[in-house]
C-alpha cells in the first residue's frame, strides 16, 4: 500500500493550491493581477506628474564680451556649421556683434561690423535665398534699416541702408505676403507708425507701407492672431500704455487699392495683388503688393486701366 501523504490545511484559503495545473493558474492570475495594479498605479503618477508644472533651472551665467553698449539680440547659424550663434545690436557702438558658438554654449571672440547710428534692434532671416543667415538691424537715430547679407563662414558684407525715418526702434523678420520672401516690420518710434517693407527676395526690398499705431511704438511682433492664416502685427506704444494689433486683410483675390487718385476695393479673378500691381505699374501714384500699399514712387496717370477681370465691390 502506498502511504498516504498529509496535506497541511492551506493558509490561503484556497483549497486549489495542492493541485499543480490548478495552483499554476492562481499563479498567473495573481501575477496579472499585480501587474494591472502596478499599470494603474503608474499610469496615476504618471498623471499626477504630468500635472506639476516641469521644473526649469539655469547654471550661473558665463558672460561674453560685445560692443560698446549692446541693447539686442537675437540667435542663428551665422555661419552654417551646425551650431548656434549670436548677433547683437550694439547701440552705443553703431555695430552689430556677431559671436560664434562652439555648440556647448561657449561663444566668441566677438566681431564687430558698422550698422549705421543706434541700431536698437536686430532681426535674422535668409533674404537673398542662397541659404546664409542675413541680418538687419533698426537704426533710431539714423532713421533707416541696415541690410547685412552673410558671405559665408560668419562674414558678412557690408551694411546697406533703407531710409525709414521716424526713430526705428524695432525690426522683425517674416514672410508677411506668403510669397516666399522674408519681408521686414519695423516700429517707428518716432512717426508712432509701423513699416512694412516686401523682400525681392535678392537682399534688396520693395518700397515702404506705413500703417498708423499708437503713441511711441518700441517693439513689433508677427503672428496670425486671428488664424486666418494671414500675418498680422502686434505693436507696443510705450507712451500710450497699448498695444495696437493690426490684422492682415490681404487675399491672394482681394485686395484693397488707392490707384489712379482714389480708393477703390476690388476683387480679382485671378489675384488681386499681381493685377493690382500690373495696374499701378501702368502709372498710379500708389501700388498695392498682396493687399499692401506702397505710398509713392510711381508716376500718377489719369485713366489707368483696370486689370482684365477687375470688378469693383462696395
Ligand atoms: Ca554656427
Ligand atoms: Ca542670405
Ligand atoms: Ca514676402
Ligand atoms: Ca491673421
Amino acid at each position: 500500500m502506498r502511504p498516504r501523504t498529509s496535506r497541511a490545511p492551506s493558509t490561503s484559503g484556497c483549497e486549489h493550491a495542492s493541485h499543480p495545473g490548478v495552483g499554476a493558474a492562481y499563479a498567473l492570475q495573481r501575477r496579472a493581477l499585480s501587474l494591472a495594479l502596478q499599470v494603474i498605479l503608474l499610469g496615476c503618477g504618471a498623471r499626477e506628474a504630468a500635472a506639476q508644472p516641469p521644473a526649469v533651472e539655469f547654471a550661473p551665467h558665463r558672460d561674453f564680451a560685445t560692443g560698446f553698449q549692446p541693447i539686442s539680440v537675437a540667435v542663428g547659424d551665422l555661419n552654417g556649421d551646425g551650431r548656434l550663434d549670436l548677433a547683437v545690436a550694439n547701440v552705443g557702438g553703431n555695430s552689430v556683434s556677431v559671436l560664434m558658438g562652439d555648440g556647448t554654449g561657449a561663444f566668441g571672440p566677438t566681431t564687430d561690423m558698422p550698422a549705421a547710428d543706434g541700431p536698437h534692434s536686430i532681426a535674422l532671416g535668409d533674404f537673398n535665398g542662397d541659404g546664409r543667415i542675413d541680418m538687419a538691424t533698426a537704426n533710431y537715430r539714423s532713421g533707416n534699416v541696415s541690410i547685412l547679407l552673410g558671405t559665408g563662414g560668419g562674414a558678412f558684407s557690408p551694411a546697406t541702408q533703407i531710409p525709414i525715418g521716424g526713430r526705428p526702434y524695432a525690426v522683425e523678420v517674416e514672410d508677411l505676403n506668403a510669397d516666399g520672401k522674408l519681408d521686414l516690420a519695423i516700429a517707428n518710434n518716432g512717426a508712432n507708425n509701423v513699416s512694412v517693407l516686401l523682400g525681392n527676395g535678392d537682399g534688396t526690398f520693395g518700397a515702404r507701407a506705413d500703417y498708423g499705431a499708437g503713441d511711441l511704438p518700441t517693439y513689433v511682433a508677427i503672428a496670425d492672431l486671428n488664424a486666418d492664416g494671414k500675418r498680422d502685427l502686434a505693436v507696443v506704444n510705450g507712451n500710450a500704455n497699448t498695444v495696437s494689433v493690426l490684422l492682415g486683410i490681404s487675399d491672394r483675390d482681394l485686395a484693397v487699392g488707392h490707384c489712379g487718385g482714389r480708393s477703390e476695393r476690388g476683387r480679382h479673378p485671378r489675384s488681386g495683388g499681381d493685377g493690382l500691381r500690373s495696374q499701378c505699374r501702368l502709372g498710379t501714384a500708389e501700388q498695392w503688393i498682396g493687399g499692401i500699399r506702397v505710398p509713392g514712387g510711381l508716376p500718377h496717370g489719369a485713366g489707368t486701366p483696370r486689370p482684365r477681370g477687375w470688378r469693383h465691390q462696395r
